[in-house]
């Protein structure tokens, strides 16, 4: 397949457009001038300015070409750069010119040109021959937003914000209104930015090649002194972000197009909420609690406070009387640091993390069902898959990058389950949406699997090969009572029939799930029911098929790969085995490890409560403002000798703590994170660390030693040689090395030649050898046993969009004005029949307390669900939330609170 350029042969790749296939060859972005023209948008052909002349024969006739949207094909002759085109372009231009403010032609005073100010410049200034439109220039500004602001006398129609809206973010807010010099850009119905639905994803921004579009920060047309490339702090999609730099601050962020896992996208919390960083309540100082209150001390001083305490409980009480919580928000290298210091230098397996209260019955009942509890495919399988099965999870909120991804292949038609007791925008655009009561996810999916045994859907092969235990759970499943299982979850069985029948007559399904499943009495066991899913219908170990849990925080799959778990090291082993604790000891140069499991979480409070925990260090985590449970929980810190907490913020955890540690942000730090594809990805300095901040890295290294452990790889602490240690302590991480990420890292397993893995359990090859089937029955949770008849209504909590978690990060940023409050869902006629308008702000009472909350009417919910989320410590809603847990692992119900609400008395 050979084509021409100028006159010189070139081969042709299938598919390729000419403007891709000149820009390939001239190794030149620019080769070719464009305007409407954008990588990430399907390609419109509205400008012309990509114009190029094609003759079928060398120096026939030509024809003038569009190359953006035309295909390359066998014997073509391109010539690119004639003097034709240079006028035809400067032609465009100038029409283009006559509506568009003079003074915006050239970069202003010490700005970066936009795109369209190089486009100009690539292709000449024209001669400006006709009158001003002018008509643009009465359109008036919109600045009402608190991110994004319109100039729209700069906007050159070309659609490429209209096209980034729908095309990117699956979002129709922007579109063209108007005829000639009329045209212009609504958004909504015709509304400002900030009254819009806009969800604040910045693709707009980014895309316009004018400043028609920008970002409170003038991102575009920024002069940094550096850009640096790093992964995003919040969700688990873990995008790649440019942080521009400007005297040491951050001024703004982009994305970079040729990132793996964001494509040149973002939501707006790794776009626009980076403002904490520097936010007056940053923590700067060590501080030591005297009297009551926090003193400012030196490193010096708060280190030695914490060894000599500890050490003296150690000695007095023995190591299991202390634990530690270490953060999913920092990097792989400080969770391995921070396990080691309390397996190593502590001596316990006390050592926990936010997965506890997250997904691990994700990693609990995927290693039961496959022998690894990580996602099995990749989020760019979407491309190739026939059905997606959304159980429990709400990515447009969660994970709004590949929720993104999600929404366009549901817009597109595909095959779209969502099983969810609120009804969300994705649940709308399904095929089939099983809107089930809180809690009764075990019993929705016997259901699923008893009418494809039923209507013999199963891939017997898969079974027969691959699989253990069938005939168990086909038994099981056979026998149930759909009529009681139905009126359990409340949905209807004809309807579960149809999704179960969509699901498995799928080519291939991906099965994504969230909290909605591991939040519960029955986690776990949800888990492995939709293992077994997968497994009976054979959508494991292909391309655009799988389990692929939306793990949350940033870096949950990497602490827990680096071993924040009371039972299993770095790498996942079992540290009750004595031969894996001689291992480590061998690893970590010391003669023994701790010998018995730890503690998790729950049992850590407990404990507290018992007074068997005496000391507690947390890295990064808000403990008391998210477990479940807080008088709980600030009991068993009442009752603690020592509480060390490192934050950026002082949190509802930090006040409770006796020491204060500042730790640096991952702005002011190298490392990585793993997403939740097992994807690990660099995270690197962008700034120096703020105040007399320090790394969490360092500070775990600086206690070690002195605790009497002296970090191998060195005193001063250095991210890449930590990762040296991890690629030779963790066996699936071999090939890891700083070096060897690279732009778009590595996603695990990583073999010793650096060869990474996009895909687990290829052709039935599971982990374990064999993949297993389990069977349960429902069960009502304890929860609403105990207290379901005084507490009748349900509550299930969850998340938003602009606010991340306890929201210390986001709430001090400009995401707070987006979103300043949690409010309650209520069904109408369920707070009607309380007597209670819309808006009101009710009291929402459990077995465990009461707090305050305004309600909003909402359909979303069923009569008898109530919903909120958990941002806003006005609010603190896990005072009221339970201590039911996973049976299997303990991850809290938030997902299920027995509750009653009522107006409030004066
Ligand atoms: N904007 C934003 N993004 C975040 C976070 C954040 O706080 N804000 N947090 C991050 C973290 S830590 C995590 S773990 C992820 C979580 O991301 P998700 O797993 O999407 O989290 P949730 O919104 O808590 O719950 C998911 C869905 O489960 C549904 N659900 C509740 N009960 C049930 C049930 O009984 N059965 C079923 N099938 N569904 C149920 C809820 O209605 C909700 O739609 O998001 C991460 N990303
Ligand atoms: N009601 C209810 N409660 C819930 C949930 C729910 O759905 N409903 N979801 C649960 C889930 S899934 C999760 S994961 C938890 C999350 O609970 P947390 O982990 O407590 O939540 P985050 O807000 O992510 O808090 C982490 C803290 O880390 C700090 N931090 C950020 N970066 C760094 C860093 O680099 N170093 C250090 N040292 N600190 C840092 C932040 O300032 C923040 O205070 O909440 C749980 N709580
Ligand atoms: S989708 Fe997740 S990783 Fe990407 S920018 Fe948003 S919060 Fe950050
Ligand atoms: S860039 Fe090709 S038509 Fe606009
Ligand atoms: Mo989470």
């Amino acid at each position: 397949m050979k084509a021409y350029i100028e006159n010189i042969a070139y081969e042709f790749n299938e598919g390729e457009t000419m403007l891709e296939f000149v820009r390939r060859i001239e190794k030149n972005k620019n080769a070719i001038p464009t305007m409407c023209q954008d990588d990430r948008l399907e390609n419109f052909g509205s400008c012309r300015v990509c114009s190029v002349e094609v003759a079928r024969e060398k120096d026939g006739i030509t024809k003038t070409m569009a190359s953006c949207h035309t295909p390359i094909s066998e014997g073509l002759y391109i010539y690119h750069n004639t003097e034709r085109m240079k006028r035809l372009r400067k032609n465009i231009v100038e029409l283009i010119l006559t509506d568009y403010p003079a003074d915006k032609i050239f970069p202003s005073e010490g700005k970066k040109a936009t795109p369209f100010q190089e486009t100009i410049a690539q292709i000449g200034i024209p001669n400006v021959r006709y009158p001003e439109g002018k008509n643009h220039l009465d359109i008036e500004t919109d600045r009402a937003h608190p991110y994004i602001k319109s100039d729209l006398s700069q906007c050159i129609n070309c659609f490429r914000c209209v096209r980034a809206c729908e095309e990117i973010q699956g979002e129709m807010i922007l579109g063209m209104s108007g005829r000639g010099f009329a045209t212009n850009i609504i958004k909504g119905f015709d509304t400002s930015f900030d009254e819009s639905a806009c969800v604040s994803c910045g693709a707009c921004v980014q895309t316009c090649p004018t400043e028609a579009l920008t970002d409170k920060f003038e991102t575009k047309t920024l002069i940094a002194d550096k850009t640096v490339r790093t992964t995003c702090t919040y969700c688990g999609v873990g995008c790649q972000l440019d942080v521009s730099v400007i005297d040491g601050k951050i001024r703004g962020i982009q994305a970079p197009e040729t990132a793996e896992v964001n494509q040149g996208h973002t939501c707006l919390k790794g776009r626009f909420a980076f403002q904490f960083y520097d936010h007056p309540d940053r923590l700067r100082e060590p501080m030591i609690k005297k009297n009551g209150k926090f003193e400012e001390v030196t490193w010096d001083e708060a280190y030695d406070f914490i060894t000599k305490k500890l050490l003296e409980i150690k000695n007095k009480y023995g190591a299991d009387s202390i634990g530690g919580i270490s953060s999913s928000r920092a990097t792989n290298e400080e969770n391995y640091l921070m396990q080691k210091m309390i397996r190593v230098a502590v001596g316990t397996n006390n050592i926990d993390g936010c997965a506890r209260v997250c997904h691990a019955p994700t990693a609990f009942g995927m290693q039961k069902s496959f022998g690894t509890g990580a996602a099995t495919n990749s989020i760019e399988d979407l491309k190739q898959t026939d059905a997606i099965f959304l159980f429990g999870a709400n990515p447009l909120k969660g994970h709004p990058v590949t929720g993104a991804k999600i929404k366009q292949a549901f817009m597109k038609g595909i095959t779209s389950i969502v099983v969810d007791p609120i009804r969300t925008t994705l649940s709308d655009l399904a095929t089939h949406f099983l809107q089930i009561r809180p809690g009764t996810n075990v019993a929705i999916l016997n259901m699923m699997a008893h009418y494809i045994v039923k209507e013999n859907l199963v891939n017997q092969y898969f079974i027969d090969s691959y699989t253990e235990k069938y005939l168990d759970f086909k038994n099981h499943v056979e026998n149930l009572d759909m009529d009681e299982l139905e009126t359990l979850t409340g949905v209807s069985k004809d309807l579960v029939k149809k999704a179960a029948i969509a699901y498995a007559k799928a080519e291939r399904a991906m099965e994504f799930h969230g909290l909605g499943v591991t939040e519960h009495f029955q986690g776990s066991k949800t888990v492995m029911l939709l293992s077994n899913l997968a497994m009976m219908t054979g959508n494991i170990g292909r391309k655009g098929v799988g389990l692929n849990p939306l793990r949350g925080q940033n870096n949950v799959q990497g602490s827990a790969d680096m071993g924040v778990q009371p039972h299993q090291g770095a790498g996942y082993m079992d540290v009750s085995k004595p031969e894996i604790q001689h291992y480590y000891a061998k690893k970590y140069g010391i003669e023994k490890m701790p010998i018995t499991n730890g503690l998790k979480i729950p049992e850590m409070l407990d404990a507290a409560i018992e007074g068997k925990i005496k000391a507690l260090y947390i890295m990064g985590e808000d403990t008391i403002m998210t477990d479940p449970n807080t008088n709980h929980s600030i009991k068993a810190f009442q009752n603690l000798e020592l509480i060390v907490v490192q934050e950026l913020f002082m949190t509802a955890t930090s006040e409770m703590a006796d020491v204060v540690l500042p730790a640096s942000s991952y702005f002011e730090k190298n490392g990585t994170f793993t997403n939740g594809e097992r994807r690990v990805q660099r995270v690197n300095k962008v700034i120096e660390p703020i105040g007399n901040t320090k790394p969490d890295g360092q500070i775990i290294i600086d206690i070690m030693s002195k605790l009497g452990y002296n970090q191998p790889t060195g005193l001063s602490y250095d991210a890449a040689k930590v990762i040296e240690e991890i690629a030779d302590v963790i066996p699936f991480m071999k090939g890891l090395s700083w070096e060897r990420l690279g732009e778009n890292g590595l996603q695990w397993p990583i073999k010793e030649d650096g060869t990474d893995t996009k895909m687990l359990h290829i052709d039935g090859n599971f982990k374990k050898g064999i993949g297993t089937f389990h069977y349960f029955d429902f069960e009502e949770s304890p929860e609403i046993v105990s207290h379901g008849k005084k507490y009748p209504f349900i509550l299930t909590t969850g998340r938003e969009l602009e606010h991340y978690n306890s929201g210390t990060m986001t709430r001090r940023t400009d995401n707070q004005t987006l979103l300043g409050k949690d409010i309650l869902e209520v069904h109408p006629r369920d707070a009607k029949a309380k007597g209670i308008e819309d808006n009101e702000i009710v009291r929402i009472f459990s077995d465990r307390g009461s707090v305050h909350i305004p309600i909003k009417f909402s359909k979303n919910v069923k009569k008898g669900v109530l919903r909120t989320t958990f941002h806003q410590p006005e609010v603190f809603i896990n005072i009221i939330t339970g201590s039911v847990g996973d049976k299997e692992t303990m991850t809290p119900e938030y997902k299920v609170v027995a509750v009653d609400f009522e107006k409030i008395k004066n």
